[in-house]
């Protein structure tokens, strides 16, 4: 009697045994499935630019776009970030909005705190809106105002400490960053502020062809040999052919004895030592020893009474030789965007003669200069 009771309640156990092992197998098998399905689930992550500049007290957009796929939905985020270091305090966090605007009903927590030298900004936004309602393309407007410091500094996403969710089958998404950094840099009132009037050798009047410039700049402390970065500068034309751009040289200091090298995307490299300086004929301004003033802030230099010869064409290497000329020669009618972009000199929109003649001219100074 004992004995079958026994047996009866060992089958019952090998039963249960059985039983629990088979179901731990399916849920098992099942968690693996569901997992695998869900982390083909993602979402993109994509800062929309890689830098950007802060003037002094200046509020700006950083954007980052959430992307999955168009079947996938996204209902909620928590997005961290960090930004500034070394106590350098540069800008601040000031408010998030979306683009499809409102997209997130509930703004559950905006917080910024110092951790370990860096200030660290939380994010979590949810939407209250059924699959319909919702999207697969959202873009996060961070607005972040400088202070009055110069400085450089970057805002990174922290994409494992962050989470996006949607509704449906797929809850938590993996995030791929394709980008998680953005490089900023803030300016002072007190840096080196630097308004430039310039004139270029054939333009006379506003050109056809193109408004923008690039120009690139240098400055020399002479009294110190101090030298700034060289710093590339985009140059708009106004309608009385001079052309005005600014840039900022924070590295370097108020002195009175500054020298200045620009160089024109199509032109040849100018050393310019006074702060307001003419010539007799155009192009033959040179000079020895800087003499310029620069100040703390707003520095007002006007250089269009010299002109900047051109010649030297991309890809230049600082003098006018065959390779500049016989690229105009062998291209004059031409007026694809390439050939302009090298060779149209004077902006009118065609390789020409005039374009040639200019050239020849430069060659002319720069050889009774020698
Ligand atoms: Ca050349
Ligand atoms: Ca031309």
């Amino acid at each position: 009697m004992k004995n079958k009771s026994l047996n009866k309640l060992s089958i019952l156990m090998v039963f249960f045994i059985l039983i629990s092992v088979v179901g731990g197998i399916y849920l098992l098998l099942n968690f693996f499935y569901r997992s695998k399905a869900e982390s083909q689930a993602k979402v993109k992550v994509d800062f929309l630019s890689n830098s950007v500049n802060f003037d002094v007290n200046q509020s700006q957009e950083i954007s980052l776009n959430l992307l999955t796929e168009p079947t996938h939905r996204i209902s909620g985020v928590e997005l961290v970030f960090t930004f500034d270091n070394d106590n350098l305090d540069l800008i601040d966090f000031e408010d998030v909005s979306t683009i499809p605007s409102n997209y997130f009903d509930d703004l559950i927590l905006v917080e910024t705190k110092r951790v370990n030298e860096t200030k660290k900004l939380k994010i979590v936004l949810f939407a209250k809106k059924n699959y319909q309602q919702l999207s697969n393309l959202i873009r996060i407007n961070l607005k972040f105002k400088s202070k009055n410091n110069s400085g450089t500094g970057k805002i990174i996403f922290l994409s494992s400490e962050s989470q996006i969710v949607g509704s449906n089958v797929y809850h938590y998404y993996d995030i791929e960053p394709e980008t998680n950094t953005v490089d900023y840099q803030t300016r002072s009132d007190r840096d080196i502020k630097i308004n430039f009037k310039l004139r270029f050798q054939g333009i006379v009047t506003l050109p056809r062809a193109k408004e923008t410039m690039n120009v690139s700049a240098k400055i020399v402390d002479e009294s110190t040999g101090r030298e700034s970065e060289s710093k590339r500068m985009v140059v708009n034309a106004d309608n009385q052919s001079y052309w005005r751009g600014t840039i900022y040289f924070p590295e370097m200091v108020p002195a009175s004895n500054y020298a200045f090298y620009l160089r024109g995307e199509k032109h040849l490299l100018k050393k310019i030592c006074h702060s307001s300086p003419v010539e007799s004929t155009p192009g033959t301004y040179s000079c020895n020893q800087g003499l310029i003033s620069l100040y703390q802030g707003e520095n007002n230099l006007d250089f269009s009474q010299i002109m900047l010869l051109a010649g030297d064409l991309p890809e230049q290497d600082g003098v006018i030789n065959s390779y500049d000329t016989s690229l105009i020669r062998n291209n004059l009618g031409k007026n694809n965007p390439d050939i302009l972009e090298k060779a149209d000199i004077n902006l009118d929109g065609i390789i020409n003669s005039q374009d040639y003649a200019l050239v020849i001219y430069s060659l002319s100074v720069v050889s009774q200069n020698r």
